[in-house]
């Protein structure tokens, strides 16, 4: 990347885990990929001027608004990356939009069916300007679930027959675990629901190729009331004696049907001691299974059924390869990659679609998708009714 490429100038709204994680990618993408243009971090957008500041000064923005309207009307601001609790995501994105910036929005893109529609509606008009937007759904960009995607769809196990996806954390099992914007259903929309099992429900989507077309679900909140936090740094705060109520899941159970009509089982919760961030999908097909753990990234695990029973086995595919998605930008061979890799490839992706004047994947169609099947899992849940039906 010696010769100068024009740049593409990034706003980012929100500072907290996810601003340091979109921060890092966008300081490193066009350092480690060849891209069409080169990502300027012009400018951070946080409501407190002096944290703000600070925060832009350590993650690298070279300048600070208060006012996120000040921020899309920019005219160094090309991309407005969304890093905000849920309950922003449709009113900034819709107006970015509007104002001919491109778009990245944190998942779940929305809080709301309703969000959902207008956001998508707004990216379809802004796309008819060649203005792009994407969801932040990155898992789908670790290479090992990229590969995964490759395999089922070259017909590596046969017909998807089967599903299984869990999402695994344990940072809220401590019933004294302070209160965040995360357990506050105006902030957040739902709880595990959203926040976790909306990447297992883009997962699935993205390793099969297809869509979930109906679903049954059941949520839980074991924890009803939490004590409000005096501080917090990432997922973690340190709580007063003042409490306050618990308004969002727990943990969510669901069962899914393919739009193969393959049966799904899903499980997100953020109560499971002693896993910290176990993202697993099984998928089983015809002629074989994939298996993958983020708790074990740099590996996908494949059984070929198609191998003499004598010495079939589930291989230990260790993902560092050049030729895997991703890898050649990086390290040898078994140096292996990390969470934040995911938000890098997410951003070069995001780059290379805008410079090709091409839509990024996941679309807010896309997102929109991910929404009516969370609105369907809660509507089951409170129902306590079987089969819900899903239209695009
Ligand atoms: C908390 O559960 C959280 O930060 C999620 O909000 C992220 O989407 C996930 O990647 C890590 O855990």
């Amino acid at each position: 990347m010696s010769e100068d490429k024009p740049r593409i100038g990034v706003a980012m709204i929100g500072y907290a885990f996810m601003g340091r994680a979109h921060s890092q990618a966008w300081r490193n993408a066009h350092r480690f990929f060849d891209l069409p243009l080169e990502p300027h971090m012009a400018v951070l957008v946080g409501r407190d001027e002096q944290r703000a500041t600070s925060a832009a000064r350590q993650l690298g923005w070279d300048a600070v608004e208060t006012d996120w309207r000040r921020a899309i009307e920019r005219d160094d601001v090309d991309v407005v990356d969304i890093c905000t609790p849920g309950d922003t995501h449709a009113e900034i994105a819709v107006a970015a939009l509007e104002a001919g910036k491109h778009v990245l929005v944190e998942k779940p893109m929305a809080n709301t069916v309703a969000e959902a529609e207008t956001m998508a509606a707004a990216a379809g008009a802004a796309r008819g300007r060649g203005v792009r937007s994407m969801v932040g759904f990155t898992y789908r960009r670790v290479p090992a679930i990229t590969l995964a995607r490759q395999m089922v769809a070259d017909g590596r196990i046969g017909e998807v027959r089967q599903v299984r996806a869990q999402y695994l954390q344990d940072w809220l099992a401590d019933a004294d675990a302070p209160l965040s914007w995360r357990l506050d259903k105006e902030k957040a929309g739902s709880g595990a629901l959203g926040d976790i099992g909306a990447h297992i429900i883009d997962l699935t989507q993205f390793v099969t190729g297809q869509r979930i077309a109906g679903v049954a679900g059941m949520l839980d909140t074991f924890v009803t009331e939490r004590p409000v936090a005096e501080s917090f740094s990432g997922l973690h705060g340190t709580g007063g004696t003042e409490r306050g109520p618990v308004t969002v899941d727990d943990a969510a159970m669901f069962l899914g049907r393919l739009s193969s009509g393959a049966p799904a089982v899903f499980e997100a919760t953020r109560f499971a001691w002693g896993r910290k961030n176990a993202i697993r999908i099984e998928v089983n097909g015809s002629t074989g299974s994939l298996a993958f753990d983020f708790e074990d990234m740099n590996v996908l695990h494949y059984y070929d059924a198609t191998e003499p029973a004598g010495t079939a086995g589930f291989r230990r595919i260790i993902v560092t390869e050049p030729e895997h998605p991703y890898i050649e930008a990086w390290w040898p061979a078994g140096h292996g990659l990390g969470y934040e890799h995911g938000f890098v490839h997410q951003a070069v992706d995001l780059v290379r679609a805008i410079g090709a004047g091409e839509d990024p994947t996941p679309s807010f169609e896309d997102g929109l998708h991910v929404q009516r099947v969370l609105e369907a899992i809660e509507r089951s849940s409170a129902e306590h009714s079987t089969y819900t039906e899903i239209g695009d």
